[in-house]
């Protein structure tokens, strides 16, 4: 092994590595071992200005976009070089783990300190990138950040939406990026050289293989709504049935067409309805309105395609009395991953004698945006029985810290070229 990346991936200390962890899941901690850490929250201001302290503590470049994409650089010979980029978010589910997302986050910083300490010069810059609303759990859609940054959507885009207690995205913007006065400014899509992403499988095949390591080929398509049912609200001892415009009622009703069209007896696609805000909401008034969202996701093109056609006219078919509006959120086809990159991936793993496989990811990611600007890759690493989007969810400190030191060895490479 080159004596540089040797040296680098040697200085990869495990016990830091988990401890930023334990630290940082003590931000917005809840019972269970699980997090929630909205973006753009309190709880996402203070992981912000953590990460930001452990990395003016070595001296690295800490600067902020528009829609506060939080970007930490170690210099390179050539300052004009497009850079070698990883990342991931600190964002997190209403109950979500430990690990997803900020395993990313804290694997890049782990390999710019790595590379640091071990005085390793390279060519291009490396930068790490801590995404915001990866998840899209509090501001929909997710993978926000990274969407702006790389120019797929324009901020204007989001700054009206609203999260489930009304507040709008615009404020929780302003109040965030004023949080971290002294980060420098920094435009949207800058090119860079390659992008990394290291993060926790969320799905069960590394553990029940055996495989410390995921070499990931791509990400599956996606396709979101938001639909709105109007009725009218009256009451629920009075108003005969045959009167009503039941807006829940045929919430329902379009749900399960949706559930029919959507059966797929191999279990590739995902349909999820996740998200349900009913007006006025209560026991004994008809619902007048419904929102819920849909989350549709399948690995081929034409699947997901024809799939995310059939959302509109199924919901108008399935509502009798009520108005329906169906809104697109999210459009994002199946991606993979730039084969240079993922064979990087591979051969380090394997210079490492770290058992791997190849594999899909079926959780999207910020690397789906930036696979479409610069040559992209992922690399996993193992949770406990796939358990994601749960408080559940865990992960070994030497898997973590074996993904970490892949991550160094490839960044490294493709630093140098
Ligand atoms: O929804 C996703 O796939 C990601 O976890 N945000
Ligand atoms: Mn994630
Ligand atoms: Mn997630």
């Amino acid at each position: 092994m080159r004596e540089d990346v040797r040296d680098a991936v040697n200085r990869v200390d495990d016990n830091r590595l988990w401890r930023r962890h334990m630290e940082m899941a003590q931000i917005g901690a809840i019972p269970g071992n699980g997090v929630n850490r909205a973006a753009l929250s309190d709880e996402d201001i203070a992981a912000r200005k953590l990460l930001i302290s452990w990395a003016r503590a070595r001296d690295f470049a800490v600067s902020v976009d528009g829609i506060g994409n939080l970007f930490v650089r170690r210099a390179g010979q050539d300052a004009a070089a497009p850079p070698v980029m990883t990342g991931s978010h600190m964002d997190s589910q209403p109950r979500g783990g430990r690990f997803d997302g900020i395993y990313g986050v804290l694997a890049g910083l782990e390999a710019l300190e790595a590379i640091d300490a071990a005085g390793v010069e390279t060519q291009r810059p490396i930068e790490l990138v801590a995404w915001t609303n990866e998840e899209g759990g509090r501001f929909p859609p997710c993978t926000m950040g990274s969407a702006v940054y790389t120019g797929a959507r324009k901020l204007e885009d989001f700054l009206e939406v609203k999260d489930n207690d009304g507040v709008v995205l615009k404020g929780a913007l302003a109040k965030t990026l004023a949080a971290t006065p002294d980060a420098g400014k920094r435009a949207f899509g800058a090119p860079a050289a390659a992008y990394i992403e290291a993060h926790i499988e969320q799905g069960p095949r590394l553990e029940l293989e055996k495989k410390t390591i995921g070499v990931v080929t791509g990400i599956q398509g996606l396709r979101w709504f938001n639909i709105e049912v109007l009725g009218e609200t009256a009451h629920a001892g009075t108003t005969p049935l045959n009167l009503r415009k039941d807006a829940l009622r045929e919430a329902v009703a379009i749900i399960n067409a949706l559930h029919e069209l959507t059966r797929d007896e191999s279990d590739t696609l995902r349909f999820t309805v996740g998200r349900m805000l009913v007006t006025p909401n209560s026991p004994n008034s008809v619902a007048s309105q419904v929102l819920f969202s849909v989350d549709l996701r399948h690995p081929d093109l034409a699947t997901i395609d024809r799939l995310g056609k059939t959302v509109e006219p199924t919901a108008e078919k399935a509502a009798r009395h009520c108005q329906v509006k169906v809104t697109p959120t999210l459009h994002d086809d199946p991606c993979v991953f730039d084969s240079r990159v993922v064979d990087t991936i591979e051969k380090w793993t394997r210079e490492l004698k770290l058992p791997c496989i190849r594999l899909p990811s079926g959780a999207s990611h910020d690397a789906m945006y930036m696979a479409r600007v610069c040559p992209a890759g992922m690399i996993f690493v193992p949770c406990e029985k796939g358990i994601s989007h749960n408080e559940a969810e865990n992960a070994r400190p030497e898997d973590l810290a074996a993904g970490a030191r892949v991550l160094t060895a490839a960044l490294l490479d493709l630093a140098n070229c």
